[in-house]
Formats: structure tokens, sequence, C-alpha cells
């Protein structure tokens, strides 16, 4: 591994980061396995609330790590807020890990179970901090939602970003990807966990407040395969490596709590609870 360079083999891979990246041994590390019953019910967790009505897509681009789509970001045109927040998150970009064929993919697991992928909307605290950079870097800065895929049916939406793949097969390849709302993407139900955590690629910064949800979305084997016509490498490169297994295991609690939202069930009862 030479200067900054990092990635998911043998020999730059999530097992040496740590030699170039020390904090990953640090306490507050990303991606965990999620062990339901072990969540903590925290009653004063809200409802998590998607803004993305006016939020539209600008370019895409292969990151030699992951396809990333990313957007307009200058104002507060789609955020997150709610759920563990104290503030509007604005959306950044978002980003997949995946496995390769039939394999396990997702970063995140719950009781051990990983899922095909994972789908990453990683937001920023524009209140707080002037920048992405600055946020990326502050224990408060970012908002990372964690959508789990799984195998199915074809998902009715996935193909528009799949169809733009072969603008970006090579690292480093940007393409314009306009109009796009990540909407599309969401399950049914914003049911979520919730921790502190991490960036789970280099720089590994602790700055992320995690909110994965409970529900996954579904995807096709075929169209997952479409994900790993990506490659890894450069077009000046000799060697092809398709992109896949893109994703950092499970790392360990350090006596970090996660916490759970309240399904609808619950904060009733809670809000007679408070009558009585
Ligand atoms: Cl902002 C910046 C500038 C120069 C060098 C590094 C950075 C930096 O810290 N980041 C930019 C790239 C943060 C990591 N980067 C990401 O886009 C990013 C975002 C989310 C995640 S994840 O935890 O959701 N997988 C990983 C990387
Ligand atoms: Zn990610």
């Amino acid at each position: 591994m030479t200067g900054n360079q990092w990635g998911y083999g043998k020999e730059d891979g999530p097992s040496v980061w740590h030699k170039n990246y020390p904090i990953a041994e640090g306490d507050r590390q990303s991606p965990i396995d999620i062990v339901p019953h072990q969540a903590i019910h925290d009653p004063s967790l809200d409802p998590v609330v998607l803004n993305y009505d006016q939020c539209t897509s600008m370019k895409i681009n292969n990151s030699g790590h992951s396809v990333v789509v990313e957007f307009e970001d200058s104002d507060d045109r789609s955020v997150i807020r709610g759920g563990p927040l104290d503030n509007p998150y604005r959306l950044k970009q978002f980003h997949f890990h995946w496995g390769g064929k039939g394999c396990h993919g997702s970063e995140h697991t719950v009781e051990g179970k990983s899922y095909a992928s994972e789908l990453h909307l990683v937001h920023w605290n524009a209140v707080k901090y002037k920048t992405f950079g600055e946020a990326a870097t502050a224990p408060d800065g970012l908002a990372v939602l964690g959508i789990f895929l799984e195998t199915g049916d074809d998902h009715r939406w996935l193909h528009v970003i799949t169809d733009a793949l072969y603008t970006v097969k090579f690292k480093g390849s940007v393409a314009d990807f306009k109009g796009f709302n990540p909407k599309c993407l969401l399950p049914s139900s914003l049911h979520y966990w919730t921790y502190l955590g991490s960036l789970t690629t280099p720089p590994l910064h602790e700055s992320v407040i995690w909110i994965v949800l409970k529900d996954p979305i579904t995807v096709s084997e075929r169209q997952l395969g479409k994900l790993r016509t990506l490659l890894f490498s450069g077009e000046e490169e000799n060697e092809r490596v398709h992109m896949e297994n893109n994703f950092r295991p499970p790392q360990i609690l350090k006596g970090r709590k996660t916490s759970a939202q309240k399904d609808r069930a619950e904060q009733f009862k809670q809000l007679l609870w408070n009558q009585y």
C-alpha cells in the first residue's frame, strides 16, 4: 500500500487500513453488527423525515471504490431531519457497497445476517459547518442513511442508475446524471436503528450519525450484476479489476449502544401513558 492508496483487495483491504489510518482501531468505527433485541427503545427519538421533493442529482462518478451519484448541495432543498438529528442535514451524494456473484455485500449486518448490498445516502450538517470537508471531520458532521438491498424481483427504478453505468466504467470517470430523485429508492417504512459511528472507508473519520433503515428494498441479481460491470481500475491500467466486494466488515461496538425508534403502536402507548 503506497501513499493514500487503499482498496478492497488482499494487500490494500480493510485489514490493513489501520497502517495509514490508525483511527481504523478507534472507539466509534463503522459498520457494526446490529442486534435488534439489544437496541434501546429511546422515547426521545422522533421519526426521521426526508425532504427530497426539490432534490435533483447532478453527476455520476466512479470513485474507484463505488459508484457515486452527487447532488447540488448549495441550499437546503434536500435534507434529512428528525430522528437523532438536531439540525437538518443536506444530501451530498449516495453510493452503494456490494458483494461478488451470490456473495454478501452489505456493510452493516443484522444479528449476523448480511444483505446483498447497502445504499448510503450521505448528508452533512450545513448549519454548524461551512463545507462538507469540514463536516466530515466533526463528531456531528455527517448523517448517513443506510438502506439494505435484498435480492428478489427487479427494482422498478434502479435501472435508471444501472443504465448509466457504462458512462463511468473506469475509476475516475464522471458523467452528467441530472434529475434523479432518490425518493424512489426508499422502502415504504422509515423505521430505523441509530448509533454514532464513522465513515466506512478511509479516512474513516468518526463523524457519522448512522441511521439504518430496518426494511430493505428488493433488487434483482441481474441488477446487482450490472454494478459488477464497473471497474476498480482506471482506463490506462493494464489490469482490469471488476468492482465487487467493496464493503468493510462489522467493527467492534466498544461499549456503544444502538437505539431504535419506537414503532407507531409503542409511540401511541407512550402518549396514553403520559396522558394517564
Ligand atoms: Cl472532504 C475530503 C476532502 C479531501 C479528502 C478527503 C475528504 C473526506 O474526508 N471525504 C471525502 C470523501 C470523506 C469521505 N468521502 C466520502 O465521500 C465518503 C462519504 C461517505 C462514506 S460512507 O461511510 O457512507 N461509506 C464514505 C466516504
Ligand atoms: Zn458507504
